[in-house]
């Protein structure tokens, strides 16, 4: 691992460590968006970017934006960025290494007195993980004019939609015209692995080719509650049988997809929600969200008519209502910007550090960018691949690594990205 960086690992690791602080103490590293615990994060952030003279605002779309204007504004931004939000008892890595690297960034530019001549952004986007609204990428969408009215219009448990939640984090729902972005040049993000690849080959960096895409649906089943000691099971229409046939067919159907090759394809069932939920009441609803994700969307589209046939079926031989079957939300594989990537090689080459290229299986708000600028990733190993879960590590000297292969790219981008002027800088 190399020791002589381009910038201050240990500053980037305490930045690291004291966002990962800010948990909820019942259940590290619990961060979740919109919660007082993610504004209390936020807050955090927002106090370490103008500590390292960023301008500081939050955008329509409600991410958090640092930015140092660069030497000729009109050439437009290089934005590094990721998220700040976790997964409940998640870890202290996934998202918060790309948003603290991004800064470390700026603040080794800083310390070797170079002022780029593009203006340089970091970005910590808002909501990445899938949120209690049920979507995921909230920022990201919005800054690349991904972000509708049907989605505004998801509530979260309570009652609450993400277009107030948004308002409450300091978005402007109303205005999201004025988040979307034409003046990005290039996106870049540092990110755990969140898989073995790298450890288990004893390299320092992955080159990401491509970032799956992701689909959500959700699938409700409507029975009748119903007494559990007096009801005869001839009688009863429980709601959780259709389910569980239902997640046996998921699984069934994506390990044969799997199987099949040579595209990658998992599916997962990670919500199941019963109602009323007693030990002593047949269940009479239930709702599950299945995570569908794949490098061909044809295959999703095979999975999805499969899935809405079979849970037909096992909702009629319970007995049941299928109640709904929607897709919450369907993003495309992305592949990664050809000559972002080179930036990146070329970075980690002549950092002597050892890399490889490779696809994500995560999701990343780096898909999402890539819609209005060319962008590419960074991954980093992590212990045992090991992510979403309190168990997830990363070396301080990976990190600092990877954020030093993004300082070397950015170098090199800003001055081999084409000269595109925007009228009137931004
Ligand atoms: O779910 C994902 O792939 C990402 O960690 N949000
Ligand atoms: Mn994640
Ligand atoms: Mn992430």
């Amino acid at each position: 691992m190399k020791t002589n960086l381009p910038l201050d690992a240990d500053r980037l690791w305490a930045d690291v460590m004291a966002l990962a602080d800010i948990t909820d103490p019942a259940r590290p590293y619990t961060r979740r968006s919109f919660t007082a615990l993610f504004l209390e994060g936020r807050a955090w952030l927002a106090r370490r970017f103008a500590e390292a003279g960023l301008m500081t605002r939050i955008d329509a779309a409600g991410n958090l934006i640092g930015r140092i204007e660069g030497t000729d504004p009109a050439l437009g931004v290089i934005a590094i960025g990721s998220h700040s939000d976790t997964v409940p008892s998640g870890g202290r890595f996934d998202g918060i290494a790309g948003v603290a690297a991004g800064l470390e960034i700026v603040r080794a530019l800083r310390d070797a007195g170079m002022r780029l001549a593009h203006t340089i952004e970091i970005v910590d986007f808002l909501a990445e993980e899938p949120s209690e609204y049920g979507l995921s990428c909230v920022g990201s969408r919005g800054m690349t004019g991904a972000l509708d009215e049907s989605m505004l219009a998801l509530t979260e448990s309570g009652g609450e939609t993400l277009r107030d939640a948004l308002r409450r984090v300091g978005g402007t729902p109303d205005e999201l015209d004025r988040a979307k972005r034409d003046d990005v040049r290039a996106f870049l993000e540092l990110h755990i692995e969140q898989g073995i690849v790298l450890e288990s080959r004893s390299l320092d960096v992955g080159i990401v080719t491509s970032i799956v895409g992701i689909r959500r649906i959700e699938i409700v089943f409507e029975g009748e509650a119903d007494h559990a000691g007096t009801t005869p099971m001839s009688l009863r229409r429980d709601a959780l049988v259709a389910a569980a046939d239902t997640v046996k067919s998921i699984r069934r159907i994506a390990e044969r997809l799997a199987a099949e090759g040579p595209d990658y394809f998992v599916a997962t069932v990670g919500i199941l929600a019963v109602d009323p939920s007693a030990s002593n009441i047949v269940p009479g609803r239930c709702r599950l969200i299945v995570d569908i994700r794949t490098t061909d969307p044809v295959l999703t589209a095979r999975f999805a008519d499969a899935i809405d046939r079979e849970s037909t079926a096992h909702a009629h031989a319970a007995r049941v209502a299928r109640a709904s079957f929607r897709t919450l939300s369907d993003g495309p594989p992305v592949a990664c910007d050809a000559g972002l990537r080179d930036a990146l090689r070329l970075g980690a080459r002549d950092l002597g550090l050892g890399q490889m290229d490779l696809p994500s299986g995560a999701g990343h708000d780096a898909a999402f960018m890539s819609r209005i600028c060319p962008s590419a990733m960074v991954f980093v190993p992590c212990l045992k691949g090991k992510s979403h879960t309190p168990k997830e590590w990363a070396d301080r000297e990976a990190i600092a690594a990877g954020a030093a292969v993004i300082y070397q790219a950015v170098k090199t981008l800003d001055r081999s990205l084409p000269q595109i002027r925007s009228q009137g800088a931004s």
